[in-house]
C-alpha cells in the first residue's frame, strides 16, 4: 500500500512513523508511507503555505496553489490517488469501517491541515473524504493524520502477524475487550481471577466471553445492537437483561 502524507511538520510526522509496528510494516516494504513538506511545493522566496481570509475574520487559511502543485507531483509519481484524505473536524467520524476501506484503498494522500483551515477550493477539487478523529479542536491534522495511517497500515495483510491477531480485534467483534492478566498470581494483595489460572481453556473462554458483554452493557451499550454475539455472549447479555427487569420491577414497587 502506497501512502503520501501532506504536512508543513514533516519532521513531526516521520517521527512517529519510524517506530512500532509501522516502522516495521514499512521496513519489511508491505507499505510505502512518503512524508512531503507542504513547502518543498511552494514558488515564492519566503516559501507562504498561507494568508489572511477573504471576508476578514482572525487566523489564517491555507493557501490552495501549494496544496495542489503537491497532489500533482504527488499523482505525477504514484498514479492518481484512490483516496485524498484531509483531516478536519468538519469531517466524518473515522471509525473501524473507514480504516478497513482504506486499507484496501491505494495509492493513498492524506492532507494535515493547519491554521483555520484550508481554502475550500482544494476540498471541493482535490478532496474525496473529508475525516475527523473526534470533537475537540487540536492545532493540526498531523496527529490525526497518524492516527488514521496507524489504524489502517496496521489493517493492511501481513502488518500484523498471528499472534497479535487483527481479527479478535475489540471493534472487528463489535465488543469490547475482556481483561487481561499476566505473572505474578498475586500482586499487592490483588489476586488474578481464579478461572484464568484453572487451565480449563472451555471455562476460560466463557470467562471472557461473559466480560466482553458484561464491559460493552456498562461502558459502550450502544454496541449491543448489531454486536454478532456467540452463544455464551448472548446468555450473558439475557442475564444482564433480566436482571434489569427484575431491579426496574423492584423499584415499581409491583
Ligand atoms: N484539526 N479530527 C484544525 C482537528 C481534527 C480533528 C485538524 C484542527 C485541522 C486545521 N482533525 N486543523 N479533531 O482538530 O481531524
Amino acid at each position: 500500500m502506497v501512502v503520501d502524507v501532506i504536512t508543513i511538520f514533516p519532521a513531526m510526522v516521520e517521527a512517529a512513523l519510524t517506530e512500532g509496528v509501522v516502522a516495521r510494516a514499512r521496513s519489511s516494504g508491505v507499505v510505502d508511507v512518503r512524508v512531503r513538506d507542504l513547502r518543498d511545493f511552494t514558488t515564492d522566496r519566503h516559501r507562504s503555505v498561507d494568508d489572511v481570509p477573504y471576508g476578514g475574520g482572525p487566523g489564517m487559511v491555507m493557501k490552495p496553489e501549494p496544496l495542489f502543485r503537491a497532489v500533482d507531483a504527488i499523482a505525477a509519481e504514484r498514479g492518481q490517488p484512490a483516496a485524498v484524505v484531509l483531516m478536519t473536524p468538519q469531517g466524518r467520524r473515522f471509525t473501524h469501517e473507514t480504516a478497513a476501506r482504506l486499507s484496501r484503498t491505494s495509492p493513498l494522500i492524506v492532507i494535515c491541515g493547519r491554521y483555520e483551515g484550508i481554502d475550500e477550493r482544494v476540498t471541493s477539487a482535490l478532496v474525496t473524504d473529508e475525516l475527523s478523529i473526534g470533537d475537540y479542536v487540536l492545532t493540526g491534522g498531523e496527529l490525526p493524520a497518524l492516527v488514521v495511517i496507524d489504524a489502517v497500515v496496521r489493517l493492511v495483510p501481513g502488518v500484523v502477524g498471528d499472534a497479535e491477531s487483527v481479527e479478535g480485534d475489540s471493534f472487528v467483534r463489535g465488543l469490547l475487550d475482556h481483561p487481561h492478566y499476566t505473572r505474578p498470581a498475586e500482586f499487592r494483595g490483588l489476586p488474578v481471577p481464579e478461572t484464568l489460572l484453572s487451565g480449563h481453556h472451555g471455562e476460560i473462554e466463557k470467562w471472557r466471553a461473559r466480560e466482553r458483554v458484561r464491559r460493552t452493557w456498562e461502558r459502550r451499550p450502544d454496541m449491543l445492537t448489531g454486536a454478532a454475539l456467540t452463544a455464551e455472549e448472548q446468555r450473558t447479555l439475557n442475564e444482564l437483561k433480566l436482571n434489569e427487569l427484575k431491579l426496574d420491577e423492584l423499584k415499581d414497587g409491583d
